[in-house]
Order: C-alpha cells, then structure tokens, then sequence
C-alpha cells in the first residue's frame, strides 16, 4: 500500500491549500504518461536531475550538449565539494540536495504567493500577504474551479448552490487554516512573506509547523477528540464497516489484518493500542520523505563503482547522465546499460 488511510486523509484535507499550488506546479514539467514504461522511466530520471539541479536549472542542461552539460557538471561539482578534497562525501551531496529543494520550495511559494495577490486583487503586490487577501483569493479560486467542474459535467447545480458548497467547504478550511497562518507566522506579524507562505502551504516541510501538521491529522481522524488515533479511527476511512465487523465478529479481509499488523508493529512504536503526537508525525512524515537524502542515495547507488562512499569526479563523470543528463526528448539515446 501506498499511502496509508491518515495519509489518504490528509491528503484530502490539505487539497484546498494545494488547490492552486498543483496547477501552477504543473507548468513545463515532463509527466510520465501512465502505461508507457518508457515513458514512466523518462519522468523518473527527469525528477533525479530536477533534484540535482532544482526545477529552474533542470531545463537548461537539455540545451546542452554532451560535452557542454559535463563542462558545466564539473563546475557544479567544485561548488558541491565544500572541503575541496576533489571528492563528494554523502553528506556534501545531501547538503547540495537540500540547498536546490529549499530553493525549489521558496520558488514555488514564491508563484504561489503572486497567484494569491492576483486572485484577491491586492494593490501592493510585495507586500506580505494578509489573512483577509488570502481568504478571499481561495474563495474566488475554489468558486473558479467548481464552476469549471460544473461546466466540464454538464451539471444542473445552479450558481447559488455552487457558491453555497464553496462557502461551506470554506468556512471549514478557514478555520484549520487560522492556526495554522498563525504558527507559520514566525515573526507574529499576522500578516505572511514568501517564506512564512513557503512553511503554511507545505508544513510537512518545516519542523516548525509539526504541530499543524499533527492538529490536522488529529482533525481528520480523532473522532472521539481524546487527542490521539487508535487503531480503529485509523482504519476507519480505509474500511468503513471496521468498528461494526468487529464488533459482530465476522473475519475481516486479508488487507484489513495487514493493515492492522502494520498499525500495531510499525505505527503504534511504544505499543501502547494509539498514536501519540510523536506517532502521528512519523506516520504523516516518514523519514524516507526526506527527498534530499533519498536522492543522495540514488546517485550513490548509481556512481560509486568502488564503493568507498566517496564519489571522485571521474566516477560522476562517467555516469553524468545520472546527474544532468538530458531529459525525456533525448532519452532514446541512452545507452541502456547506462539506466
Ligand atoms: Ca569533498
Ligand atoms: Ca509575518
Ligand atoms: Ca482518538
Ligand atoms: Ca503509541
């Protein structure tokens, strides 16, 4: 299983702050068409080289050719290795890793940032965004987009409805999100710059958001409000009848006992029947979705051919399209030992 049920549900939860983020994300990136493995395999290696190289700089190299994109490698890799001994250690690569995603990330609530100004019709675009602007752009933006979905189905909800689901679905996200903007608020000035919007629309990115992170989950599954998720709110939204199956005594399917097992070997660490705030966060932020260190890894998994843990610039050089080669246009001329 991919994602597990609290997951699923947070997911759900955090759609409407990600509403507009995914749609400007979207832009200029190669998606993998499902069903095509060479396609798949395309989009996999394009987001190893945006991981190496951020999303802005991933692009650049494809104008390159072969020898001009090692050229520009070989500088990268001066600038990776910070004690300068000519070789990159994992934690100098992980170090690069995070610098690129940080700067990913502020890009990206950079884009997110002016989408809002736009869609409240805020004067003063750099000044930092307020509460009131930010309330009004998702409005109109989840208005926008029930219309669209309206539009799309042929629907016969009227106007009047539409903006009635929209201002309930609001008034809900409105009130999570009051907590929230105050804790990504780091200098308390109720009023958001791109870098506290950066920790508000992605808090499972920032250790400081911990707390909203776990509030949410706690929102979406803690249905008897004593603050922690027990096994049976855990599983509820992936199986709805689990509560009542137990308590008739009929055998649940295969799945559902996985799931349980995972639950009380894997989820509950203290083995004490629920998760606690501790529990709750390592379930919504596993260590493996630390993108930078996993990335790190690949790259070490694919170019350290004597296995000393340090890549020389000859080991990176020779698989260089690992690191910067060219995307999805070019792919047919990989070598395929190469992959
Ligand atoms: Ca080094
Ligand atoms: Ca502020
Ligand atoms: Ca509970
Ligand atoms: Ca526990």
């Amino acid at each position: 299983m991919q994602h597990s049920p609290l997951c699923n549900l947070l997911l759900l939860a955090m759609a409407v702050a990600w509403l507009s983020v995914s749609v400007a994300d979207n832009s200029g990136t190669t998606d993998a068409v499902a069903g095509d493995p060479a396609s798949a395999k395309a989009g996999e290696s394009e987001q190893h080289r945006e991981a190496f190289l951020g999303k802005d700089e991933a692009p650049e190299f494809n104008k390159l050719t072969p020898d001009q994109a090692k050229q520009k490698l070989t500088e990268l890799l001066h600038k990776i290795d910070t004690n300068n001994d000519q070789s990159i250690s994992m934690a100098e690569l992980v170090n690069w890793m995070r610098r690129v995603a940080q700067k990913d990330r502020l890009a990206s609530a950079a884009k997110r940032f002016r989408a809002l100004k736009v869609a409240s019709d805020s004067p003063k675009a750099a000044a930092p965004l307020t509460f009131q602007e930010y309330q009004l752009a998702v409005q109109r933006e989840l208005l926008a987009d029930s219309e669209h979905k309206a539009a799309a189905s042929n629907s016969t909800t009227t106007a009047s409805e539409a903006a009635a689901a929209v201002n309930a679905s609001l008034a809900a996200h409105m009130s999570r999100s009051r907590s929230h903007w105050a804790m990504a608020d780091s200098d308390g000035d109720g009023r958001l710059t791109v870098e506290e919007l950066a920790d508000f629309i992605r808090p499972e990115e920032s250790p400081r958001m911990r707390g909203a992170v776990v509030q949410e989950a706690l929102d979406t599954a803690d249905s008897n409000r004593d603050g922690r998720i027990d096994l049976g709110e855990h599983l509820r939204d992936l199986y709805p009848d689990y509560d009542k199956d137990r308590r008739e005594g009929k055998s649940l399917p295969d799945w559902v006992t996985r799931e349980e097992e995972h639950f009380r070997t894997r989820l509950d660490l203290d083995k004490d029947g629920s998760l606690s705030d501790d529990e709750i966060y390592k379930l919504v932020v596993p260590d493996t979705a630390d993108q930078a260190k996993t990335e790190a890894k690949f790259l070490f998994g694919e170019a350290d051919a004597n296995g000393d843990k340090f890549l020389s610039l000859d080991e990176i050089l020779n698989k260089w399209k690992a690191f910067v080669g060219h995307g999805a246009t070019n792919f047919g001329a990989f070598d395929h030992d190469e992959l």
